[in-house]
């Protein structure tokens, strides 16, 4: 059991610890449900849209986060002087810091989020991995913790290469060494232990199996404090770049109705394990069998959030603050009905066609895509500065549709209708992607967009008729809804073929 230390107060406003689009998301859900919001902002971030937007917004220092946005002690003071009685802390910044939970609870201030001590145990990625076990949750075969490199060592065999040497305190695949053969083992052992100590003060390492061509998929959970439990379906994040998302989608190509059910499941025995409280998301890799098996835990809202909004018809921010106020789940688990499919591209300021070389500036003209089945969730405006300072999402295009196809043409359309001047943006790595014959199949996985995909040249198209073929087959085995494929021009009789297979596929 965790200490619990969960403040069970009503609030009427709140402070919101972030910036861009994630702190005008919380803002919106606040305005809705009639509170107050107060927002911060650094020295950059004077003329944004969610300083514009709130209530009322408060000065907090420097461009660099680490003198502004990270600084616990300047929120909690802020949040007493403006009388926030809650802090939402959205994704990045303090998100997953189990001391800003802790400062915010002793400050009487209720931390929109789980426990001090969830996010605690999820942080540490063994200590997670041991307790989700502990439960019943399949992990991936590795070592228990506490093993010295003798045992490592010895351990190893058993596990079968290739091996992944993991660090305790890492996660988002920081400190992950790949390990091929027995001989290379002893040496990468003592690198990562080096790596791990040096990044994040702490040395602990272990080993799991590696599970090749697999896919990333990750199931949202909601919990209250009256002991419900529910998921929200999952999401596919296996299209990302050195460990950055930039495509994902709901419902999964590969996940069917049993498996949903059954992976929903194994999430909420995760969750549970830690008294989990608030939303949160259980990433998962399944691999070609369709095995899965628990990777890390996201104790907080995720940036991909809107595709489960968009086929579950629940606001998942809304509700996270009607948890925070004590409120029960508005939805039981039969409550919650998938419909249609959706897909969000993330528009960064990097050039594509330059190793997606980060790019700043000023953005002088944005013209954002609207229309039917288009939503945009987005911090900036002409005017607004693109700084090394911030993460480089300029805004997320989410699109929606019956079918999957569908989905696909609006965002080829919308990405077409998208304008933006003064950044590059990599809108033509979408559109590229919109056109690949093995996205629109539905056939990748994580090492897709770093090893068989480039802006440079076209995909081959020698498996073109395989991916149709796989793709009617999943169709026939009761894939829910549909699949496109297409040949890789965008030309004029694409879009022919687009709407045919469309068509044919609902
Ligand atoms: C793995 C794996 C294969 N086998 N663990 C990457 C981030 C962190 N969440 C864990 N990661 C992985 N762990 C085992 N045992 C492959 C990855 C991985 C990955 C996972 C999800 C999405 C993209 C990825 C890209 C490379 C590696």
């Amino acid at each position: 059991m965790m200490s619990d230390q969960l403040l069970a107060k009503n609030f009427d406003k709140l402070l919101v610890a972030n910036r861009g689009e994630i702190a005008m998301r919380i803002i919106r859900a606040c305005r809705e449900l009639g509170i107050l919001t107060v927002a911060v902002y650094s020295d950059v971030d004077r003329n944004a849209l969610h300083v514009r937007y709130a209530d009322e917004a408060y000065f907090i220092g420097p461009p660099a986060a680490r003198e502004s946005y990270l600084v616990i002690d300047k929120l909690i003071d802020i949040a007493n002087r403006s009388g926030a009685g809650a802090i939402h802390p959205g994704y990045g910044f303090l998100a997953e810091r189990a001391d800003f939970a802790q400062a915010c609870f002793e400050a009487g201030i209720v931390f929109v989020g789980p426990s001090a001590g969830s996010i605690r145990v999820m942080g540490d990625k063994l200590q997670a991995r041991q307790t989700v076990k502990a439960a019943g949750v399949p992990v991936v075969p590795g070592t228990d913790p506490g093993l010295d490199d003798g045992q490592l060592l010895q351990a190893a065999p058993d596990l079968g290469y290739p091996i992944l040497v993991k660090a305790a305190a890492g996660g988002g695949g920081k400190g992950m060494r790949p390990v091929y053969e027995f001989n290379q083992l002893a040496n990468a052992l003592v690198a990562a232990r080096r790596e791990a100590e040096a990044a994040f003060g702490d040395g602990t390492i272990y080993l799991e199996k590696m599970i090749s061509e697999s896919r990333h998929i990750e199931i949202q959970v909601l919990a209250d404090r009256h002991g419900n439990y529910i998921h929200l379906g999952e999401r596919e994040c296996s299209l990302q770049r050195r460990h950055q998302k930039v495509i994902e989608e709901a419902p999964s190509f590969v996940v069917d109705e049993a498996l949903r059910q059954r992976m929903g499941e194994v999430a909420i025995s995760a969750a549970r394990s830690v008294d989990y409280l608030n939303a949160g998301t259980i990433e998962f890799l399944v691999d070609k069998d369709k095995n899965f098996y628990f990777l890390e835990m996201n104790t907080r809202v995720q940036v991909e959030h809107p595709v489960t909004e968009l086929i579950t018809g629940v606001d998942i921010v809304q509700e996270q603050l009607r948890i925070a106020r004590g409120r029960k789940l508005r939805y039981r688990q039969e409550d919650v009905k998938l419909r249609g499919w959706a897909i969000e591209c993330r528009i960064n300021a990097e050039d594509p066609y330059n190793d997606y070389l980060p790019s700043t500036g000023t953005i002088t003209t944005i013209r954002l895509p609207t229309g039917p089945g288009v939503r945009i969730d987005s911090g900036v405006y002409p005017g607004y500065e693109v700084t090394a300072y911030y993460d480089p999402l300029i805004s997320k295009l989410i699109c929606f549709g019956e079918t999957r196809g569908e989905a696909v043409l609006r965002m080829r359309r919308a990405l077409e209708e998208y304008r933006i001047m003064g950044v590059k943006t990599n809108i033509p790595f979408h559109q590229h992607m919109m056109d690949s014959h093995r996205f629109l199949s539905g056939q990748f996985d994580t090492k897709f967009v770093e090893d068989r995909f480039s802006m440079s040249e076209r995909e081959a198209s020698d498996n073109l008729e395989a991916a149709i073929l796989a793709t009617l087959v999943a169709h026939r085995q009761g894939q829910q809804a549909s699949q496109i494929v297409a040949p890789g021009d965008r030309d004029t009789s694409n879009w022919k073929w687009l709407s045919r297979w469309e068509r044919l596929h609902r």
